[in-house]
C-alpha cells in the first residue's frame, strides 16, 4: 500500500487541498448539551433515530436514540459525524449575486433584494417566452412538506409545467415496475419480515456500505439460519459474507431473474394457488422465459449454470424469503425491466403479503419514499395521484382553490430539462436541495446548459458546485434547522425534528418559496405559517389517493415511532404490511390485496436487452459507478466533513488484478479511464473483488475527478432514469502527470 499512499498524496498535491480540513469545527468534548433532540440522520433513506445535542443553538453531538425500533441507536460513520457541518465555514449565511469582479464570483445581497430580483426574472421571462421557460429542480432529501409546497409552487403559482426532481436519478425504475406489478410504490414489508426469512435475495445493493443498518437485519437473518443470495459485478462487504454470490455482468439482471424462473417452472417449485388467486399474467412470462435455460443465462449473465441451479433451488424450495435491490439493478435502459424480472420471481413463489416473506426495493435518499409521492415528479399530484387523470387533478384543483384547466400538464423529465435549456425552450430554472453538475451523466453537457440559462437560482446551504453557475444563491437550510415529516425506506412517516435556527440570513426552504411567491403577488395558497400547516393540507391532498397520508399526525407519528402509510383515518394504526391476503385495499373495493380493481398482482414480460452501449474493440471494457460508506451523493456535505474525507480522500479505479496486470498498472497508479464522452485520471486500486471485465468508480466528487464526465445519458424508456450502471470504457496507464 506504500505506493498507493505515495500515489494518493501525489494525486492530492496535483489536484489541490480538501477545503474540509480548513473547517473550524467546534467539538464536542465535554461540553455540556443545552439539550436533546429526538430526530432522525439527514442522509440516506434508512432515517436512523438520532438525538442531537444542542448548545447556544449549535449541533455539538449526538447520542444515540435506542428506543427508535428501526436503528436501536445504531449509527453510520456518515450519522456520527453529520453534526461536524452545520458550523461549518462555507455554510451560506446571505444571499449572493453572481459578480465575476467579486472573489469567489459573487457579492452578498441583501435577502429581500435577492428575492425581489428572483421574482423579476421569472415575471421577465414567463411573460416573453411562456410560463413553460421556467423550470423547476428540486429534491428528495427535502421533508414531504417541503416536496409538496414545490409541486404546488410550480403548478400553482409559476404555472409551469417543468417541474422534476432528483429522485429521477435514483427511485423512479422501482417505483414505475412496482405500480405497474402491485399497483403501489412502497417497500411491500416492514424490515422486521427480513428477519426470520429462509433466503434473503440482494440483487445490485452494496448494503453494507449504503444501507448499512439493512446489514444488520440481514446477519440477524443468518444468525436464524437464512441463506444469503448476493447478486453484484463486485464482491461487495456483504457479499464477503454471504452464502452464494453470482458476480453479474453489468446490465445481465433480466436474464438472471428469467433463469431462475425457467427453473422454478421446470421444477415445479411455483406457489399454484397463489398464483392462480392472486395474480394474472403468468402464462405469457412463463411462455417468455422458457426459453433461459441455464446454459443461455449462464453465457449472458456470465454467472456460472451451476451458481444458477444452486439460486433456483434455495430461492424456489424456501418457505420464506426477502428480496431485496437497489439501484445495480435499476440504474439501467431496462431498469423497470429488471425490477420486473425480480417481482415475477417473488410473485411466482407466492412468498409477499405475509410474516417472513416480502419484498422492497432500498429507498435511497432521506426522503426518498416520502419524496416521490406528493408531487415534485413531472407528471404526478399528492397522494401518489396522476397528473394527467380527469379526476385526479380535479381533486387537487379543489383542494388547491384552483380549477383544474388552470393546473399546467405533465411536465419532462430532470434530464430532458437540461435538453429544454439547450435548444432555448427553458430560459429560466430554480433549484432546491439538487446538485446535478455532478450528479447527472455526461455531465460536460450539464454544465454548457448552465451556462445557457438567462437567468438561475438556487437554493442551498452549502454552494454545490452547480449553484456555482447561478446568478442568484438563497441561503436554505439544513434538515436541523426545520421540521417536518420524511418516510423512511419501510413506508413509514417519521418526524424531523428542529434543533437549531437557521444561522445569519438563511431561511427555512419553505419560506424562502413562500417569499419568491408574495414578491410575484401570487401570494393565494402560500401563506402558511409552519410545516404543520402545510402537512394538514398534504394530508388532505392525499386524501383518497393511493400514499394516503389523511390519517397521520405529527402526535400519532411521535406516539407510535412512526406511522406506516395508507393511512385513511383518524382512527386507523397505519399500515407496516402491504399486501396481506384477506386485506382489502382502497383501489380493489373489496376483491383482494393488490391495488388494482381486479386486487390482484400482475406478472410483466421482462424481455432482455444488452445495455445501450455495449462493448467492443474500441472500448473493450464495461464501467461501473455507485458509492462508498463515507461520501454521501454528489458530497456537497460529506466533503465537508474532515473525519468523511480520511476515511476515502479522493475517489479510486477498482480494477482486478488479471485485467491491471495485463495493462501493466500496479495498485495506487495513476490510471485514465476513457469513454465515448470523456476521460478521468485516478489512482487504480487493485482488488480481486471485481469482475476482470469491470471497473468501478464512486461519483462523490466534482469537476475532473468526476467520474459522470464519463457516464452515458441514454435514460429508461419508462422511467427515463439515467444508466449510471454500464457503459464502455478503455483503461491505461497514465502518461506525464496523469492529466
Ligand atoms: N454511503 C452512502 N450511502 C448511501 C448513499 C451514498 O451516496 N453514500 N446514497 C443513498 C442513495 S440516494 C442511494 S440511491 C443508495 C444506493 O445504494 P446502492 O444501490 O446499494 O449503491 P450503488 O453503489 O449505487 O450500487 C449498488 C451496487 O450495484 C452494483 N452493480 C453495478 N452494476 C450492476 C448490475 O448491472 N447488476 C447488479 N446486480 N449490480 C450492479 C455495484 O457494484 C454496487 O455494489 O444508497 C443510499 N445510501
Ligand atoms: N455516476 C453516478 N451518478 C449518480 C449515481 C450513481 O450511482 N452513479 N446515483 C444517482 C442517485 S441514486 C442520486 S439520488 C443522485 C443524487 O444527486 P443529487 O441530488 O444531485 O445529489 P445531492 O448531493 O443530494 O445534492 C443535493 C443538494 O441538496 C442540498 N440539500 C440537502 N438537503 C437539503 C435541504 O433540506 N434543503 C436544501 N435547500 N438543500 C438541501 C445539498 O447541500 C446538495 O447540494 O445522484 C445520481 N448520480
Ligand atoms: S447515513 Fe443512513 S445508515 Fe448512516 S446513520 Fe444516516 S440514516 Fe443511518
Ligand atoms: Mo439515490
Amino acid at each position: 500500500m506504500a505506493q498507493a499512499t505515495e500515489n494518493t498524496l501525489e494525486f492530492i498535491e496535483h489536484f489541490g487541498p480538501h477545503p474540509a480540513y480548513a473547517a473550524g469545527v467546534r467539538l464536542e468534548t465535554g461540553v455540556e448539551p443545552d439539550k436533546l433532540v429526538k430526530t432522525h440522520c439527514c442522509f440516506c433513506g434508512q432515517q436512523c433515530g438520532i438525538q442531537l445535542k444542542v448548545k447556544d443553538n449549535e449541533v455539538i453531538g449526538f447520542e444515540p436514540w435506542e428506543e427508535f425500533p428501526f436503528n436501536r441507536g445504531m449509527l453510520c460513520p456518515k450519522g456520527v459525524k453529520r453534526y461536524l457541518q452545520g458550523s461549518h465555514p462555507d455554510r451560506l449565511l446571505h444571499a449572493y449575486q453572481r459578480d465575476p469582479a467579486s472573489e469567489g464570483g459573487f457579492r452578498e445581497l441583501a435577502y429581500d433584494q435577492a428575492i425581489a430580483l428572483v421574482a423579476a426574472e421569472i415575471q421577465r421571462i414567463q411573460s416573453t417566452h411562456g410560463n413553460d421557460a421556467f423550470g423547476v429542480l428540486t429534491g428528495a432529501s427535502l421533508t414531504t412538506e417541503k416536496a409538496y409546497l414545490m409541486g404546488k409552487f410550480a403548478r400553482m403559482c409559476l404555472k409551469t409545467a417543468n417541474i422534476d426532481y432528483n429522485g429521477r436519478l435514483c427511485m423512479v425504475s422501482a417505483g414505475a415496475a412496482n405500480k405497474k406489478a402491485f399497483g403501489i410504490d412502497r417497500a411491500a414489508n416492514p424490515w422486521s419480515d427480513i428477519l426470520k426469512a429462509e433466503v434473503v435475495w440482494i440483487s445490485g445493493a452494496n448494503i453494507a456500505e449504503c444501507a448499512p443498518i439493512t446489514t444488520n437485519y440481514v446477519w440477524q437473518a443468518r444468525e436464524y439460519g437464512a441463506k444469503i443470495i448476493v447478486v453484484d459485478p463486485r464482491i461487495t462487504p456483504i457479499a464477503r459474507t454471504c452464502d452464494l454470490f453470482l458476480p453479474v455482468k453489468p446490465g445481465r439482471d433480466i436474464a438472471l431473474f428469467n433463469g431462475i424462473l425457467h427453473l422454478m417452472i421446470e421444477n415445479d417449485w411455483l406457489d399454484h394457488d397463489f398464483i392462480t388467486k392472486h395474480t394474472v399474467g403468468f402464462e405469457a412470462v412463463a411462455e417468455h422465459v422458457h426459453e433461459w435455460n441455464p446454459k443461455k443465462t449462464a453465457e449472458v449473465t456470465g454467472i456460472s449454470e451451476r451458481a444458477i441451479r444452486q439460486a433456483a433451488e434455495w430461492w424456489g424450495q424456501a418457505k420464506s424469503s426477502f428480496l431485496l435491490h437497489a439501484r445495480g439493478i435499476e440504474h439501467h435502459t431496462h431498469g423497470v425491466q429488471n425490477c420486473l424480472g425480480a417481482i415475477n420471481m417473488v410473485l411466482a413463489s407466492g412468498r409477499i403479503g405475509r410474516e417472513n416473506c416480502g419484498y422492497a426495493t432500498i429507498t435511497g435518499q432521506a426522503n426518498g419514499q416520502g419524496g416521490r409521492e406528493h408531487g415534485q415528479k413531472c407528471d404526478q399530484l399528492p397522494g401518489a395521484r396522476d397528473i394527467s387523470n380527469p379526476e385526479h387533478r380535479a381533486y387537487v384543483a379543489g383542494v388547491w382553490g384552483i380549477t383544474p384547466e388552470e393546473m399546467p400538464q405533465a411536465g419532462v423529465d430532470a434530464y430532458e430539462m437540461f435538453r429544454l435549456i439547450d435548444r432555448g425552450e427553458i430560459r429560466g430554472l430554480l433549484s432546491i436541495c439538487f446538485n446535478p453538475k455532478v450528479s447527472l451523466p455526461d455531465n460536460s453537457f450539464i454544465t454548457r446548459c448552465l451556462e445557457k440559462l438567462e437567468f438561475y437560482v438556487a437554493i442551498d446551504f452549502f454552494l454545490n458546485e452547480t449553484a456555482e453557475h447561478a446568478d442568484i444563491v438563497l441561503p436554505g437550510s439544513l434538515q436541523e434547522e426545520d421540521e417536518g415529516v420524511v418516510t423512511q425506506i419501510e413506508g413509514r412517516v417519521i418526524k424531523i425534528n428542529k434543533a437549531v435556527d437557521p444561522p445569519g440570513d438563511a431561511k427555512q426552504d419553505w419560506r424562502i418559496i413562500q417569499d419568491i411567491a408574495k414578491a410575484l403577488e401570487r401570494e393565494k395558497g402560500f401563506t402558511f405559517s409552519s410545516p404543520r400547516e402545510i402537512f394538514n393540507e398534504l394530508r388532505i391532498a392525499s386524501k383518497g389517493g393511493i400514499a394516503d397520508y389523511s390519517g397521520i399526525t405529527y402526535e400519532k407519528i411521535e406516539k407510535q415511532y412512526g406511522v406506516f402509510w395508507p393511512c385513511p383515518s383518524d382512527d386507523h394504526p397505519g399500515t407496516p404490511r402491504l399486501f396481506e391476503l384477506g386485506s382489502l385495499n382502497p383501489i380493489a373495493k373489496g376483491s383482494g390485496p393488490f391495488y388494482f380493481p381486479d386486487g390482484r398482482a400482475r406478472f410483466n414480460v421482462a424481455p432482455y436487452t444488452p445495455p445501450a452501449e455495449d462493448t467492443d474493440e474500441e472500448y473493450p471494457l464495461m464501467l461501473t459507478t455507485g458509492r462508498v460508506v463515507s461520501q454521501f451523493l454528489s458530497g456537497t456535505q460529506t466533503r465537508r466533513i474532515g473525519p468523511l474525507v480520511d476515511q476515502y480522500p479522493e475517489p479510486l479505479i477498482e480494477i482486478h488484478p488479471q485485467l491491471a496486470q495485463k495493462l501493466g498498472i500496479a495498485n495506487g497508479d495513476l490510471t485514465t479511464v476513457e469513454s465515448r464522452r470523456g476521460d478521468i485520471t485516478l489512482p487504480a486500486m487493485v482488488v480481486t473483488t471485481i469482475r476482470p471485465d469491470t471497473v468501478f468508480v464512486p461519483y462523490h466528487w466534482p469537476g475532473r475527478k468526476s467520474i459522470n464526465q464519463l457516464t452515458i445519458s441514454a435514460q429508461d424508456p419508462i422511467s427515463k432514469i439515467p444508466e449510471y450502471k454500464v457503459c464502455a470504457v478503455r483503461v491505461r496507464k497514465a502518461t506525464g502527470n496523469g492529466s
